[in-house]
């Protein structure tokens, strides 16, 4: 759906604007909440930036990113318009949710899963990362970019495509993140900070995970579990095994990678990503999750299943899938 338009005037008239992401923040997150955040305020908007779910460490590094808070805002303070950035249905807003109803949504994603659930919706598949669609919000809104903005906007192009890596590294991408880099965005320093700054912890998570790594279906699915007391006996939380499922991926023959880790509260995160035809997004809708094609997740809330059983459904439900194709190839 393309509302650009009336987001754009919604965002004009508006006075005091919430930017929303999503939990399990990742870069394209990130980075399209702190850019349309700070692009609204140079335009005069009382904006806050909310993100309902613990960001990353490494994050933290950029500045703007100690600015993000919690749903709780959201009682002492009311929005003119809520913006919510790379975010394909009302669950992945945290309790942000429950203020929904409190003024009118605009939604701007790229996922193919998107609900629509905004007053106004702008979904575009067509872009490789959510922050693309920020950079021509901004630039329709009149906002002056500054080496600053630049590399926080050109952050969500990187990660969301793997650092130009993945099948959505096209040429809009490339000119974007070209845009960017000459408006004073620093690619070497994006890619150091969210790669580059690992602590020696989740190197022994990683050798956990490949420890309890399975390899099926002829080599074309393997996977992984990570039960919560692992990341609780090294000090460390699920987002520190971000990462890992592309590692999964990257082995030779693998067609589907999976990675299942159990969160503090007893979550079960899963976290899907496929090589070169395997399209996820019908398993993550499946189990009440969402997507891309080559990369999609859903959660099973505590107490719904356990860590074995979740990895049980998944693989039995994805095991026909792929045997379906390979039999058709041979
Ligand atoms: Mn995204």
């Amino acid at each position: 759906m393309n509302q650009f338009s009336e987001i754009k005037r919604s965002l004009e008239n508006a006075q005091k604007v919430a930017v929303v992401g999503h939990i399990m923040p990742d870069g394209d997150c990130i980075s399209s909440v702190v850019s349309a955040g700070l692009g609204l305020e140079r335009l005069g908007k009382e904006v806050r930036m909310i993100v309902d779910y613990e960001i990353p460490w490494y994050y933290f590094e950029f500045d703007v990113v100690k600015r993000i808070e919690r749903a709780e805002i959201l009682n002492e303070w009311t929005p003119d318009v809520i913006l919510v950035l790379d975010a394909s249905s009302p669950d992945r807003v945290g309790q942000v949710e429950n203020f929904l109803d409190r003024a009118p949504v605009l939604v701007v994603d790229h996922h193919a899963t998107n609900h629509a659930f905004g007053n106004y919706n702008w979904v575009d598949t067509g872009f490789g990362a959510t922050a693309q669609m920020v950079l021509r919000l901004n630039r329709a809104l009149g906002v002056t970019y500054d080496a600053e903005l630049a590399l926080y906007n050109f952050m969500g192009i990187a990660t969301d495509t793997g650092f130009f890596r993945y099948s959505n590294s096209d040429v809009k991408v490339f000119e974007d993140a070209a845009e960017l880099v000459r408006l004073g965005a620093n690619p070497n320093v994006v890619a150091s900070t969210i790669l580059e700054n690992k602590k020696p912890e989740q190197l022994r998570l990683f050798c956990e995970m490949v420890h309890n790594l399975k390899i099926e279906c002829d080599g074309l699915l393997a996977y992984s579990a990570i039960p919560w007391r692992s990341f609780e006996v090294l000090g460390l939380s699920e987002a520190d095994a971000g990462g890992f499922v592309g590692e999964i991926r990257s082995i030779h023959g693998v067609e589907v990678a999976i990675l299942f880790s159990e969160s503090k509260d007893g979550d079960i995160h899963v976290s899907m990503r496929s090589k070169s035809w395997f399209d996820l997004t019908g398993t993550a809708v499946h189990f009440g999750g969402g997507g891309h094609p080559r990369a999609a997740g859903f959660t099973v809330k505590a107490g719904e299943a356990t860590l074995e059983e979740v990895v049980q459904r998944t693989v039995e439900y994805i095991k026909p899938q792929l045997k379906r194709r390979t039999g058709e190839v041979s």
